[in-house]
């Protein structure tokens, strides 16, 4: 049965955030994103979200970068010849060069309309098993440790499974040692977003006092190599999170040693069925993995929520509630979270309803593509 896709409504989305959300790069409360939408000739709609932001702080990609991408390449690639599965896609957009976010945006909506098609949920579909995952919370930079520490508070009396705390030079060994002061249990673990250099070992080793479960990309996204030196020096396990956007760069980090565990972010790998392949792959080498999260609203959620139903997604991922993020998701129902458990939803596709009102309230334009093809 082959996927008869009429046509691609992309929009272009401003959302903002419920409290401004600050890295080593800096700090952001608006969240402009690109929503994607796969209507086939049943009039059945398929979500994808691209999660690339306004500023290309952590990677290339920006919203505007990937529109170019999605209306220039990726769509005409799409129509361009019939498609019997999602899985198609990578082989097909292979002639583009990276954007794997706008890659992952397109092949999301198209993973959505295929399960919706068969009547089976997305996960299903995708191989996954599991009816509920574990989530943490990821919590940016304070202005003050005394402001982490509430945050963190909350977060753990709402029953999340691992807090996750950013840190950059200057907001690391001392913060730490005063979280842990606080909560000398709590699953904790720190996030560099590269921030860092080998220069910095000291500082790093430091961390080994903490039992961190891991640290997250504390050196350049292009820097296997250092990585494994690192590695090598610390107790702590690292985690790769920018280094990883392909499965040959997941299978380099792990016979380099660069990392022990690995964070698998759909988008930054170019979709659903990379995310797929790294899972296996990490699978056979005894690796575990968690899924990532980019500050989504609802289909992206919905998106990370499936993946992690499959086996080798031990580690509780960055997937909060909705609320954690928004006033108002644009998802029915929204993204729930209790004791850091989320039920996997069994509709078909996604499993939630896209809230068009909220999708409108929230649509700065809007651009139609009619598959000609199909007609
Ligand atoms: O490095 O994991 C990251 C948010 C935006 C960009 C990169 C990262 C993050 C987070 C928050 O850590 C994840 C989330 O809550 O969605
Ligand atoms: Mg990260």
């Amino acid at each position: 049965m082959a996927i008869e896709i009429d046509y691609i409504l992309l929009r272009h989305m401003k959302m903002k955030l419920k409290a401004p959300f600050t890295t080593s790069f800096g700090s952001f409360q608006t969240k402009e994103f690109i929503l994607v939408e796969a209507v086939d000739r049943n009039g059945v709609s398929g979500w994808g979200e691209s999660v690339a932001f306004s500023a290309p702080w952590y990677s290339e990609e920006t919203v505007k970068t990937n529109w170019h991408m999605l209306e220039e390449f990726l769509v005409p690639l799409l129509f361009s010849k019939p498609l019997r599965h999602p899985a198609e896609l990578p082989e097909r957009f292979a002639a583009i060069r990276q954007n794997n976010m706008a890659k992952a945006a397109l092949e999301g909506a198209v993973w959505d309309l295929y399960a919706k098609r068969l009547g089976v949920p997305l996960y299903q579909s995708l191989g996954g098993t599991k009816r509920e995952i574990e989530v943490g919370v990821s919590i940016g930079i304070q202005p003050k440790v005394s402001d982490l520490l509430r945050v963190i508070e909350r977060y753990v009396a709402q029953g999340y499974r691992r807090i996750k705390v950013k840190i950059k030079p200057g907001w690391d060994v001392d913060v730490i040692r005063e979280v842990r002061r606080a909560f000398p249990d709590v699953p904790l673990m720190a996030d560099a977003n590269s921030a860092y250099t080998l220069a910095d070992v000291d500082r790093l080793k430091a961390l080994d006092e903490f039992g961190l479960m891991m640290i997250e990309q504390p050196l350049a996204a292009d820097d296997l190599m250092d990585h494994a030196r690192l590695q090598a020096l610390l107790e702590t396990p690292l985690c790769l999170d920018e280094s990883v956007r392909s499965y040959d760069d997941a299978r380099k980090a792990l016979e380099l040693g660069s990392c022990r565990i690995i964070n698998i972010k759909i988008g930054r790998v170019g979709g659903l069925e990379e995310a797929r392949r790294i899972h296996h792959l990490c699978l056979e080498r005894g690796v575990p993995v968690w899924c990532g999260g980019m500050l989504e609203a609802g289909v992206g959620r919905a998106h990370n929520i499936a993946i992690t139903t499959l086996e080798n997604f031990t580690l509780p991922g960055d997937t909060a509630a909705s609320s954690h993020y928004w006033e108002r998701d644009i998802i029915t129902p929204e993204v729930e979270v209790q004791g850091g458990l989320i039920r996997v939803p069994d509709a078909p596709g996604i499993g939630y309803n896209v809230d068009r009102r909220q999708v409108e309230r929230y649509t700065q334009f809007s651009k139609l593509f009619h598959c000609a093809t199909t007609a």
